[in-house]
């Protein structure tokens, strides 16, 4: 083996100049060398990485004991060291703090301990400390005295080896001095420190596993600041800090405390859950679920998603107004609402959610009234109209207003549709726009509502020309109190019930309905209503018209018709819109 002398000089005691922005390994350099005393925080996560860096600590610990607790195997090297660095990986990333890692023996011989060097260099971890046990080591507090050490000059040449293979000249490499707790007293304790300084060591780490200081203040005293020192007061735990200050230690490590705390949480919070079978007792004395997400950043992702997701996969919301019993299904209707009467194997409004899906409208919110427990289905956010009674389709929409934050679609609860009318509204380019069907009035429904006066009837060969609506019957505003310059004649058609309203169209469409809820009959107003104010403020509403290939359910002879609309959807699915099914095309 070479001697230390004949090994290349290059890496060992470089004096390290400032440029403008530290690098975290000259970070962890300045904590080591620094004549205040500092402060490494144990870690063993991203998470708890995190956490120690929103507590204000300068520096990481990255504790081979609580990593490999996490891990959920002992502190005898059962992790690989390539586990470890993944682990740090996490935490480099989720703390951006200089992480100093309790590397135990180095994992091996100098060999293995140039790879461990190169890899933490790569990973951004500042430092490593070794031990002077050998491999696979056991934790200092397992019956330390009976541990093996190292070799002197192995563990020398070990050293040299790591200072020799690093390439950033602050990486620093921490050797840790185990004589005292191998109960080798303290001439071989301090003979070891200062062959591993002599071999190019940036600091020497001095444990004990005394529960009084005496050991640690001796050595300090004999060391006389030759290097920094640094110390884990695990087990001398009630000594006052300003003991360590005066005593000249470079560095006190907080060593295990992150995963101990954790470790209490969690078994106080898991057994207080088995025992109760509820989580009513516990919900307040845990991180909320936003709290975890704020940790994990989430903020950032959202934000991120807006500029690289594009346009085309932005989010999109919709609100499904389903307070309603239905008038004439009461027979159906006594512990259900409309929404859930079963079509076709399912209830009328997962056929919405599903179709909503299909588009991407992730976010789905349902405004529930009458019998609103009944409504369980998944994916869904359900708000509920507590006035459903004497209020109409506006006062819902409101108890919803603050879900519409993406692109929306607002719809009645009862429709089913074929896919293409759905796509092909939201592929209108226009902050509003509703559909409008121009097969004629009463082909598909006994009630008639929702009469559509359009800027132009649907000729079927409007390629390009955009219609626009001018107004919707509603039963609060009959057409006759339409105002406009020309006569309403003949509807061109009737609105289905949904709106697509553009994210950049929000504040204008909330605008409308505070101004509207300011009014004495708000409680009356129904969609069109809204609709019809939006024209009254000019707001251009485009018009998809779509000649039959919906229902809505208003009535029992509604309900039969829908019942065959989805069996004729089940057995003929529109793949391609273009290509119609005949069942339905004779129907229409
Ligand atoms: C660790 O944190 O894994 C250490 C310090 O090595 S101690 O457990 O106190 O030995
Ligand atoms: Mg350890």
């Amino acid at each position: 083996m070479n001697t230390i002398s004949e090994l290349p000089l290059a890496n060992r005691h470089q004096t390290i100049t400032a440029p403008a922005a530290l690098s975290n390994s000259m970070k962890l350099r300045r904590m080591l060398d620094s004549a205040d005393l500092e402060f490494l925080m144990e870690a063993h996560s991203g998470l708890s990485a995190r956490i120690v860096k929103e507590a204000e600590f300068k520096g990481i610990w990255a504790s081979g004991l609580s990593i490999s607790a996490q891990l959920g195997v002992r502190d005898n090297n059962e992790a690989s060291w390539t586990q470890i660095v993944d682990v740090l990986e996490f935490m480099v990333d989720a703390s951006d703090l200089p992480i100093l890692l309790d590397g135990d023996t180095g994992y091996g011989n100098f060999n293995n301990m140039r790879r461990l060097v190169r890899k933490l260099e790569q990973r951004g971890v500042a430092g490593v400390c070794i031990e002077d046990k050998q491999f696979p080591k056991t934790n200092s507090f397992l019956n330390g005295e009976r541990q093996p050490l190292a070799e002197i000059n192995e563990f020398v040449g070990k050293i040299a080896a790591g200072k020799d293979t690093q390439t950033d000249p602050s990486f620093s490499i921490v050797a840790r001095v185990e004589a005292l707790i191998a109960g080798w007293g303290m001439d071989e304790a301090l003979r070891r420190a200062e062959a591993y300084r002599l071999a190019g060591a940036d600091a020497i780490l001095i444990h004990s596993k005394l529960s009084r200081p005496d050991e640690i203040l001796t050595f300090a005293k004999e060391w006389a600041r030759r290097s920094p020192l640094v110390i884990v007061p695990t087990r001398y735990y009630s000594t006052p800090t300003e003991v360590f200050r005066s005593a000249g230690i470079s560095t006190v490590i907080w060593a295990n405390h992150l995963v101990r705390s954790a470790a209490s949480a969690m078994q106080v919070i898991a057994k207080e859950i088995f025992e109760s079978e509820t989580l009513v007792n516990v919900e307040d004395r845990i991180a909320p679920v936003e709290e975890i997400f704020r940790l994990q950043n989430a903020d950032e992702y959202s934000a991120a998603e807006r500029i690289y997701l594009g346009a085309t996969n932005t989010m999109r919301v919709a609100v499904v107004l389903a307070a309603s019993r239905g008038r004439g299904l009461e027979t159906l209707t006594v512990d259900q609402p409309k929404v859930m009467l079963p079509i076709a194997g399912k209830p009328l409004l997962r056929w919405l959610i599903d179709s909503f899906k299909r588009e991407r409208i992730n976010q789905v919110t349902v405004v529930g009234g009458y019998r609103a427990e009944a409504i369980d289905q998944a994916g869904i956010n359900l708000v509920i109209n507590q006035r459903y009674m004497e209020t109409g389709e506006l006062a819902s929409l409101e108890c919803a207003v603050d879900d519409l934050e993406a692109d929306a679609v607002i719809s009645y609860g009862d429709l089913l549709f074929r896919s293409y009318v759905l796509r092909d509204l939201l592929e209108i380019n226009a902050d509003f726009a509703v559909v409008v069907d121009s097969s004629p009035p009463g082909a598909h429904s006994q009630t008639v509502r929702d009469f559509a006066y359009c800027s132009r009837s649907d000729d079927r060969d409007l390629f390009g020309r955009p219609v626009t609506l001018r107004h919707v019957d509603s039963a609060h505003s009959a057409a006759a109190s339409f105002q406009s310059t020309e006569p309403l004649a003949q509807p061109d058609g009737r609105w289905i019930g949904m709106l697509k309203v553009s994210q950049r169209g929000l504040p204008q469409l909330k605008s409308v309905l505070s101004e509207l809820k300011a009014g004495p009959d708000f409680d009356a107003l129904d969609l069109p209503d809204l609709l019809n104010a939006l024209v009254r403020r000019h707001q251009v509403i485009e018009v998809a018209y779509v000649h039959g290939h919906w229902r809505g359910v208003n009535d029992l002879e509604d309900l039969c018709r829908a019942v065959d609309f989805a069996h004729a959807q089940i057995q003929s699915p529109d793949r391609n819109p273009a290509v119609l099914d005949p069942v339905l095309r004779r129907r229409d």
